[in-house]
């Protein structure tokens, strides 16, 4: 009964394509696209660089890997301060088919590597002259990085390779790189506000589902050195409360600032419930670099040599109940 059906349904399956083929629609689509293969054939299409001078006939196929011509790695980068970029200018030729792309290999101090590479479109060029870009973090190990591998390649896969000895006799392979890790110094406060002179326990944010007010504090700092900022903190405590027991902690971290140019860190943290209502005064700011230097600032009125009335225009701030 199985191998009835079975049979039935190849059987429908023949008479439709006999159906269809039958049609004049499907015999004229059929002899046009012949038409078209046939015309294709005729007017077979060369590749450019045969249709230019027929340098060579269509059947060579390019087995010949390229040839590096032009080495010359960038000898120092000082990392920290905006774009950290170096340059490692390369030069190949090919043969025929022309170069599809050239990757190097970079090792730093203590072996980490890192690769980079560049490549071209087709038509691809037999003569090419171009950069590898390294672009490393702020976190790049200091020392000497060396480019010790080097491939060039063509459209055809073929690939020359070239080890540091090699490239040393085109130019420069070493490159100096003075990193966020040999910064040694905290960075600066230049100023700061508070922007949430009064808050209050029981009011909450507009338009929220109960939430806190939050205590605003913005701090413009610079990084002395190449690190770049961090984060910040600043410890309020009740005025007259010489042990500050009773305290405010707020933290805020840097929004991708680097470098040292100056930057405003915002920090905002929610007031919590628990806080004790009273007037609270700065006692200390600490600013943290990328590369964990740390400044404290504090106040003379808790024992530090940091007058905060010159850096803010106002040091205190009020919780009511
Ligand atoms: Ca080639
Ligand atoms: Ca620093």
């Amino acid at each position: 009964m199985l191998k009835q059906r079975m049979w039935l349904a190849v059987a429908l399956v023949v008479t439709g394509i006999g159906a269809q083929a039958t049609t004049p629609d499907t015999q004229i689509t059929a002899a046009q696209t012949h038409t078209k293969a046939a015309q294709l054939a005729s007017q077979r299409v060369l590749p450019k660089w045969s249709q230019k001078g027929a340098i060579a006939p269509a059947t060579t196929i390019d087995g010949t890997p390229p040839t590096l011509t032009q080495f010359r790695a960038g000898k120092q980068l000082t990392v920290g301060n905006g774009l950290n970029q170096l340059l490692i200018q390369v030069s190949a030729t090919d043969d025929l088919v022309g170069l599809n792309s050239v990757q190097a290999r970079l090792v730093g101090p203590s072996g980490e590597t890192t690769y980079l590479w560049n490549s071209s479109t087709l038509p691809a060029p037999t003569q090419w002259s171009g950069a590898l870009v390294w672009q490393p973090d702020v976190g790049v190990e200091s020392g000497v990085w060396r480019v010790d591998w080097l491939l060039v390649v063509d459209y055809n896969g073929n690939m020359t390779t070239y080890d540091e000895t090699q490239l040393a006799k085109l130019g420069n392979t070493r490159i100096t790189v003075t990193g966020p890790d040999g910064d040694r110094q905290g960075p600066q406060l230049l100023a700061g506000r508070i922007m949430s002179p009064s808050l209050s326990l029981t009011r909450t944010v507009p338009g929220s589902d109960g939430d806190a007010q939050f205590v605003r504090v913005d701090l413009d700092a610079q990084d002395l050195g190449v690190a770049g900022l961090r984060e910040a903190s600043v410890q309020l405590c009740i005025v007259g409360d010489r042990d500050c027991y009773y305290n405010m902690y707020l933290r805020g971290e840097a929004s991708g600032e680097r470098g040292s140019g100056a930057a405003t860190l915002v920090i905002a943290n929610q007031l919590p419930w628990r806080q004790l209502a009273g007037t609270y005064e700065i006692r200390e700011v600490s600013l943290l670099d990328q590369a964990g230097n740390q400044t404290f600032l504090t106040s003379r009125a808790y024992g530090g040599n940091t007058d905060f009335t010159t850096l803010f225009p106002t040091t205190t701030l009020k919780v009511k109940p």
